[in-house]
């Protein structure tokens, strides 16, 4: 290409600080280095973890930063010792990484690489420098992808090459919401044929998570949101049974123990507040039940639990990414949703220009999308 080993100015949106709009600029994107791969973002989704860096409440993120993480696009060029894609490549930038060295990357178990953000900070590539400045001003990457920009730089081993007949504006959401909910019930949960599940939080993860059910052969699928209006989606998506909490006195762990008879086999916590979270565990079979937890509190922030709910047998399990190994796994999802194994589209209620991402923001926080994709 043209542009490659040049800076490349183009339009990204950055979080000058934390609890202030993001602010679209134009911004410099250096060249890749040496094992990196600078990739032309053609579609970015708005996941509820970007709403946790603009409140700064996310952990290891520093400012000013671009954040992003559910982004497709093209290569545009790759620095020197890069094998595994090419320019013009389509490719899915990945926010748990596979290092494929690592211990967990060679365990077959384990999808958490450990050149995760959690692990260590991604503010900075792993040179400990950034590819992106603004106004002669350092920006901060985001989990080393950084999507709301219209160029980004990550490691090669951030990066998944995909098929070049998907569509780019549909398979961005396989760069964390879709895969996260999907794999919990598939990869974590490992749900069964025939058996029940409680999926709390019908967010586009949460419904990714009855997706999964669904596809794994659960007989009952029952949804639980405090915004009914959620519910028209979830139906369509697979649930069987939708409820409100705030139509019940009892608490709601006690209401799905009655539907049920002794709780459900699975259950998944996908709002990220703490009373789901007990509420989740409390829901599933005190005795085989399992409970995966998708959300995360705001950082700093704890729960405790009475030690009984876990003695009599229950599970209590956490989940990454869905327990993909995302470079590995990412390409064959893509593969299925080409084959119309599942119908991730219905997730996207949302298209706008790149320019409107306040907006984008401004609809998931008032509960009226699902997903809302940008394009640049
Ligand atoms: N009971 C039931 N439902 C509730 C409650 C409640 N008390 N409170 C909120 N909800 C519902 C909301 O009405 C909404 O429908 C849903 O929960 C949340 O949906 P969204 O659209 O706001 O969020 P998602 O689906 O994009 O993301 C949800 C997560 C919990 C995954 C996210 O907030 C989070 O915690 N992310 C960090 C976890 C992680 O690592 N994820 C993968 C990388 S981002
Ligand atoms: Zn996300
Ligand atoms: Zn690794």
């Amino acid at each position: 290409m043209a542009t490659a080993g040049k800076v490349i100015r183009c339009r990204a949106a950055v979080a000058w600080a934390p609890g202030k709009p993001l602010s679209v600029e134009e911004v410099e994107v250096a060249p890749p280095k040496a094992g990196e791969v600078r990739i032309k973002i053609v579609a970015t989704g708005i996941c509820h973890t970007d709403e946790h860096i603009l409140t700064g409440s996310f952990p290891n993120v520093e400012f000013p930063v671009i954040p992003g993480h559910e982004g497709a696009g093209i290569v545009e060029s790759i620095g020197e010792g890069v094998t595994s894609v090419k320019p013009g490549d389509k490719v899915i930038p990945l926010c748990v990484p596979q290092c494929g060295k690592c211990s967990f990357c060679l365990n077959p178990e384990s999808n958490f690489c450990q050149k995760c953000h959690i692990s260590e900070p991604q503010n900075l590539l792993p040179d400990k420098t950034s590819r992106f400045s603004c106004k002669g001003k350092q920006i901060h990457h985001f989990m080393w992808v950084s999507t709301f920009a219209e160029y980004t730089v990550v490691p090669e081993y951030s990066v998944a090459k995909i098929d070049a007949a998907a569509p780019l504006d549909k398979v961005c959401l396989f760069g964390c919401g879709f895969s996260t909910g999907y794999g919990a019930a598939i990869n974590t949960a490992k749900v069964k044929p025939g058996s029940t599940c409680a999926v709390f939080g019908l967010g586009g993860v949460g419904l990714s998570v009855v997706m999964g059910c669904k596809e794994a052969g659960a007989s009952r699928i029952i949804a639980v949101d405090i915004n009914k209006d959620k519910f028209a989606k979830a139906k369509e998506l697979g649930a069987t049974d939708c409820i409100n909490p705030r139509d019940f006195k009892k608490p709601i762990q006690e209401v799905l123990t009655e539907m049920t008879g002794h709780g459900v086999d699975y259950s998944f916590e996908v709002t990220g507040h703490a009373d789901t979270m007990i509420a989740a565990l409390a829901s599933c079979n005190m005795s085989t039940g399992v409970c995966v937890m998708v959300g995360v509190l705001n950082s700093g922030s704890e729960i405790s639990i009475d030690p009984m709910l876990l003695l009599t047998g229950r599970t209590w399990k956490g989940t990454v990414l869905g327990g993909w190994k995302m470079r590995e796994c990412l390409p064959k999802l893509v593969s299925s949703y080409l084959e119309k194994k599942f119908n991730s589209d219905l997730l996207i209620t949302h298209t706008l220009p790149f320019a409107r991402v306040n907006e984008g923001f401004e609809l998931l926080r008032a509960g009226k999308s699902i997903r809302s994709v940008l394009l640049f």
